[in-house]
């Protein structure tokens, strides 16, 4: 073809759609976004969810998802996009996230007709078993986890799976559509994962998840890279199996895009469509993270910390393990904390005269000893660690003794908050076997304290940089498009690292480690640990 290959992400989230268009330098060509709440005013969701107050339910409408597509790629088509150009095409989906097709789904995926939009195609009956998906943000099923742990065993399902039951992983929210909502379950002839869903209306049938996206559902076995017949039967019956397709590696090409696409908007007919896969996979991609040793920060609503595992897996009870997105070989472990930026905010009003530049002075006054003191802060039950405790507890001295936090000067509390946050994100690498970082890559809100960076530098001991974007996840997803494109025209599975090598010039280095701190910090976290494991056994989940 003789053309300048385009490659083109796409980025279903929570609260938005996204896409994004490289040329084959990996330059932007194109961004663009649509943002539910404001854009979609009339699917009337809170941030692109919908809440229902009585069950607790949180769902998403998948029409609003079909709708936001439509937008897109309509402004696209109006701002000139070359589409004739684009040779390769992947996509990101918001985690755990489930899609139920009725019986007409597939047929109407292969013969959409061109004249007209995709939200009049999809509104019609027997196209889906439910029009709304039930996304991570539902923790309706916990009676459901505990019946998993209990059978199957909460070892095994760690061993099996990457992770223990969670609310929101996807087998447990079937499981729950198969108790409570059988009609719904009866009538679903296919359930994709979010990031599937977008796959499948490009490719024009029925596509399989991604090992990494497959991962996060409770139901997949990260070691053989199959289904778990077992997990099946539990979540769904004996016919779970025939309602999704078997997951294929990462770099997997889907197929030559749907007809629709090229009649309609004048996409190129050989242009590939690169299997997709979850926010999570794709933010670790985008963010540059390919090869262990360089280490993921996002600070934001939940603090959540990621890498890649070269072969060595260590399965950890309060993380995940998913297959590594760049490599079905590797594994990348996550793990999320909910007491992130929340309870910065809380502790912030509190005592920092709500002002993130008092904060940052508090952080950096280190005219005091507080060598003894450490502060632990969950506001919400946590779920790593395990911790069901609203309350702070405060500890001092040899005996391990608890002090009220309003004994303590401002600057010790503030300390104590975000060096708790540095040694819990710390602890929980290490309890993947990860002890040696190389560098530290943070993105989120919260990045902007540079005083924060420099604890997370001395605790990490490593270098920090710093990437300032909302856009990790479609990076990731066009990177995958890339990489997935070039190794079928090589003919053979290359390394990531070789096809997109990591580019230093696309970070800012923002703090590097002050030994003297270092040594101090390696010190505490012993202490640091000792206790919390102390308060894990008092307050329990
Ligand atoms: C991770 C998780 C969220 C979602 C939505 O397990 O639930 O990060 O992927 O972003």
């Amino acid at each position: 073809m003789n053309v300048t290959p385009l490659f083109l992400g796409l980025d279903l989230s929570t609260q938005s759609f996204k896409v994004l268009l490289l040329d084959n330098n990996l330059t932007k060509i194109y961004f663009d976004s649509i943002i539910f709440s404001s854009d979609l005013p009339h699917y009337k969701t809170e941030n692109g969810v919908l809440h229902n107050n009585e069950t607790n339910e949180c769902f998403s409408p998948v029409l609003m998802f079909i709708e936001a597509l439509d937008l897109l790629l309509t402004r696209m088509k109006k701002k000139g996009v070359p589409f004739e150009n684009i040779v390769a095409i992947s996509g990101s989906g918001q985690q755990h996230g489930s899609v139920y097709w009725g019986s007409e789904g597939e047929n109407l995926l292969k013969d959409l007709d061109y004249n007209k939009c995709l939200l009049s195609q999809f509104d019609k009956k027997d196209i889906f078993s439910c029009f709304y998906a039930p996304i991570w943000m539902d923790s309706t099923t916990t009676k459901y986890c505990t019946e998993l742990e209990n059978v199957y065993g909460i070892e095994k399902l760690c061993e099996v799976t990457g992770s223990r039951a969670f609310e929101r992983f996807t087998g447990n929210q079937i499981k729950k559509i198969y108790i409570e909502k059988n009609d719904i379950y009866c009538k679903t002839v296919h359930i994709s994962l979010i990031s599937t869903f977008i796959s499948e209306l490009f490719l024009g049938k029925f596509a399989p998840a991604d090992y990494s996206d497959a991962s996060g559902m409770n139901l997949f076995n990260i070691n053989t890279k199959k289904w778990d017949f077992e997990l099946l039967s539990l979540s769904g019956g004996d016919f779970l199996n025939k309602k999704l397709l078997p997951p294929v590696p990462s770099t997997q090409l889907l197929g030559l895009i749907n007809q629709y696409f090229v009649k309609k908007y004048g996409f190129n007919k050989i242009c590939e469509i690169f299997v997709f896969s979850g926010d999570n996979p794709c933010s670790m991609v985008g963010l540059g993270i390919t090869h262990p040793g360089i280490v993921g920060i996002s600070l934001g609503t939940s603090d959540t910390i990621f890498s890649l595992l070269n072969k060595k897996r260590k399965s950890n009870i309060e993380g995940h393990l998913f297959t590594s997105p760049l490599n079905e070989d590797d594994f990348m472990m996550m793990v999320c904390m909910k007491n992130g930026a929340l309870v910065r905010e809380k502790y912030k009003r509190l005592y920092g005269e709500n002002d993130w530049e008092i904060v940052e002075s508090l952080l950096k006054n280190e005219n005091i000893d507080r060598k003894q003191i450490f502060g632990y802060f969950f506001e919400y039950p946590e779920i790593c660690p395990l911790i069901n405790t609203r309350d702070f507890a405060y500890f001092k001295g040899e005996n391990i003794k608890e002090i009220e936090i309003e004994s303590l000067k401002n600057e010790e509390i503030m300390q104590c908050l975000y060096e708790s946050k540095a040694f819990l994100l710390k602890l929980s690498l290490e309890s993947f076997g990860i002890q040696q970082v190389e560098k530290v890559i943070i993105t989120g809100g919260s990045s902007k304290s540079k005083a924060f960076l420099q604890i997370i530098a001395d605790i990490f001991n490593c270098d920090i940089y710093k990437v300032d974007s909302e856009e990790t996840a479609v990076l990731g997803a066009v990177y995958r498009a890339y990489h997935g494109y070039y190794c079928e025209k090589l003919g053979k599975f290359t390394d990531f690292e070789k096809i997109i090598p990591f580019d230093p010039c696309k970070y800012e280095l923002i703090a590097t480690p002050n030994q003297k701190r270092a040594l101090r910090f390696k010190e505490l976290l012993i202490e640091f640990s000792v206790i919390l494991n102390e308060l894990i056994l008092k307050f329990p989940y």
